[in-house]
């Protein structure tokens, strides 16, 4: 919904506190419900922390074409081929919606480009651990774009516009992904032995990053209570672990894999699994630079820069030609 009264100018004629009476009532209005729009009136800081998460997330997207698109040439059927590429092509989509919605902000996608090739902008730690074997590509579908849907749908509830519209699309494509991961290791829990053993492997892997992509706990979280305030955040991390824990758990007995972590039990008091302690100093390491991909994930995002330009200039150059020929016809 469009919300006029964000829009409109200054609040008192004498110029006293305007930015302050603004702000109250801008909070006032998103907790109300309305929904921001680009050309509205935003705090500073709300325009930046949109800035940062939703570049990061861009980032996370683009990144997260290379574990999987590592497996490309190597998938096993072309049945599977043509669902892992046409997965990843999806990525990259998802990418630009949100690098467009970013950009809506008034920075431009190359600066937020420069941030992510220098490592000043980050992206999902879950991206920086390497893919090992074919089970890899469906834990990924299944726990890492199971837990980007927990977190996902609540963004589609956003206080800012192009993000939540953003968001909706975006989730109606990784429900479809989540879904494919999950039949691909149906797939193989039904197969050999050494496919139960390779699908049991990536799952001991993956477990513990995936539960780690909610960010730190609540208490260590430094943006969540203004996320919140600004209705960018809608759940806080803690409570979309939670029910991520919740949700897959079960769908872990149907596959028939345990999942590494065994304090993971039902608690009927708290009606929620209760489950170990996360490693958050892995965490800190990778999001910090230090994962087993960090640095090959910036180098391949960085050579594909470059390589790019030329791509890039022909894109202006018959951009702009267009521009001509329409002007004069
Ligand atoms: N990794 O105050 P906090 C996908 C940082 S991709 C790295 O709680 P916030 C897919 C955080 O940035 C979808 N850094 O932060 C693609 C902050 O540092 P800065 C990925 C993390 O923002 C391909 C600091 O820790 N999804 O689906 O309130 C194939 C303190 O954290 C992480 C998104 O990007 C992390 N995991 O909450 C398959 C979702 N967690 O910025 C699938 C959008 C925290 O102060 N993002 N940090 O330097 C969000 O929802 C929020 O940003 C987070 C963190 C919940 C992640």
């Amino acid at each position: 919904m469009y919300n006029q009264s964000l829009d409109k100018g200054p609040l008192k004629d004498d110029g006293r506190d305007q930015d302050e009476d603004r702000r109250i009532e801008f909070e006032h209005n998103v907790l109300a419900g309305y929904t921001v729009e680009p050309k509205d009136w935003m705090p500073e800081g709300y325009r930046k922390t949109l800035i940062r998460q939703m570049s990061q997330h861009a980032h996370s997207e683009v990144i997260g074409m290379l574990p999987e698109g590592d497996w490309i040439l190597r998938a096993p059927t072309l049945k599977r081929k043509a669902i892992l590429l046409a997965k990843v092509q999806d990525e990259g989509g998802h990418g630009l919606y949100l690098y467009s919605a970013t950009e809506t902000l008034g920075v431009s996608r190359d600066l937020l480009y420069e941030d992510l090739l220098h490592g000043r902008a980050k992206y999902s730690s879950i991206f920086n651990y390497p893919t090992l074997s074919w089970a890899d590509v469906g834990v990924i579908g299944w726990l890492v774009d199971g837990a980007a849907i927990m977190n996902q749908i609540p963004l589609t509830q956003c206080s800012y516009g192009p993000y939540a519209r953003a968001m909706v699309r975006i989730c109606k494509e990784e429900s479809f992904h989540q879904r494919q991961g999950f039949e691909l290791l149906n797939e193989m829990m039904n197969g050999s032995e050494k496919q139960k053993e390779m699908v049991q492997n990536s799952v001991n892997r993956w477990w513990w990053p995936t539960v780690m992509m909610f960010g730190p706990e609540d208490k260590d979280s430094v943006h969540s209570k203004e996320s919140r305030t600004w209705g960018i955040k809608r759940v806080t991390n803690d409570e979309l672990r939670q029910n991520f824990i919740d949700v897959t758990v079960p769908q872990a007995e149907i596959l028939g894999v345990d999942l590494p972590d065994p304090d993971i039990r039902w608690n009927e008091e708290r009606g929620h699994y209760d489950f170990g302690e996360v490693d958050w100093t892995e965490f800190w390491r990778v999001v910090s630079g230090h994962g087993p991909c960090n640095r090959d994930r910036i180098e391949a995002k960085r050579k594909a820069w470059e390589e790019g330009v030329w791509v890039r200039e022909a894109i202006m150059a018959h951009a702009l030609n267009e521009k001509v020929v329409d002007r004069h016809g």
